[in-house]
């Protein structure tokens, strides 16, 4: 089988007509980005990357090294690259509008740099969450308010897994697409053409130790589920959860699955675990695009209009029929 770089695969998208140049290119920054970024996660203890930085994030959370070292990479590739009008990042609590020093472009690009954060230090893949949105017609200078803009309005997303092997999967609009890393070539070869999401699945993922705290609607979905034959499902399920969102959904568009981080009593007052711009909205694009839905249990999360650049929301997504059902047990309240 003639085998096909992450490089020639967007020429082709480029020569559909589905990207310009300056999208393609800015793709490929972000998976050069990605190679580097691997390099440093398969390192680990070797190279003395693992552990914490002792600093926190804008949520407040203790940052682990890679959290640190993934976000440099992505921010000095990005500013040199010449594609972007600003970025933000899950780990830096202001956007960041591109220096002087370099070219500016027509994208702004936002990114959770390592998610998964709590399985770095235990050899258990995380990744990388990215979106692309436009830079608003004639502002050169982006704020916050500029990346204010529904999941609807992303031109680009994708995430990679750091795992066994390291993936990138992406959409720009035509189907969702995945690619390994060569290591020896260190290329990315394209390996999962339209990847996509049976409407139907007997595997769910959910943290289940926090189930005291869901609403109603998630507690009825979630019982009747673990009843399995004997309950009003008629059929017995399964249950997964890694706690890196990335191997999760990734799960997922290989095989089929649901995935649930519902709002709960002990976060009401955030809104959610997830954050909606570089977390949810990238990965509801991924799903759509294969056939799947994401809601925020009440609604599609591309709608949501965006107020804060680091606010969360519930996540429900995946197979489409489930992910439909746990939004109706939630109207019907
Ligand atoms: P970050 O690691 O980027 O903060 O992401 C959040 C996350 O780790 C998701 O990847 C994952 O789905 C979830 O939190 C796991 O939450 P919990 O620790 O409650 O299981």
């Amino acid at each position: 089988m003639r085998r096909v770089t992450l490089t020639q695969f967007l020429i082709e998208q480029q020569r559909k007509g589905l990207m310009g140049a300056d999208l393609r290119l800015l793709i490929e920054v972000v998976a050069r980005a990605v190679k580097a970024i691997a390099v440093n996660v398969s390192k680990g203890a070797l190279a003395g990357v693992l552990g914490e930085a002792g600093s926190d994030n804008v949520q407040g959370e203790a940052q682990k090294k890679l959290d640190v070292i993934a976000n440099d990479i992505l921010i000095q590739a990005n500013e040199w690259g010449g594609h972007l009008a600003a970025m933000a990042s899950e780990e830096v609590e202001e956007i960041r509008p591109i220096s002087g020093d370099y070219p500016k472009g027509a994208y702004l690009l936002l990114f959770d740099p390592l998610d998964g954060s709590s399985n770095i230090d235990v050899n258990i893949s995380v990744g990388t969450i990215f979106s692309v949105l436009r830079c608003p017609e004639g502002v050169a200078t982006p704020t916050e308010a500029d990346f204010m803009q529904p999941g609807t309005a992303q031109v680009a997303s994708g995430y990679s897994v750091y795992g066994p092997s390291t993936q990138l999967v992406l959409t720009v609009g035509d189907g969702v697409h995945g690619f390994t890393l060569d290591r020896e070539m260190g290329s990315f070869i394209y390996t999962h053409p339209y990847m996509t999401i049976p409407e139907d699945t007997k595997e769910y993922a959910i943290n289940g130790s926090n189930e005291r705290f869901w609403e109603a609607p998630v507690q009825r979905y979630v019982r009747e589920l673990r009843d399995g034959k004997e309950g009003p499902r008629g059929k017995d399920f399964n249950t997964r959860w890694v706690a890196s969102m990335v191997a999760d959904v990734h799960r997922i568009l290989t095989r089929g699955g649901v995935f649930l981080y519902p709002l709960d009593s002990k976060m009401k007052d955030k809104g959610g675990k997830l954050r909606l711009m570089y977390e949810a909205n990238p990965m509801a694009m991924i799903v759509e695009a294969a056939g799947g839905a994401a809601t925020t249990g009440r609604e599609r999360i591309l709608d949501i209009q965006p107020t804060k650049l680091h606010q969360r929301v519930p996540v429900v997504l995946g197979s489409k029929n489930e992910v439909e059902l746990v939004t109706r047990y939630h109207q019907e309240g």
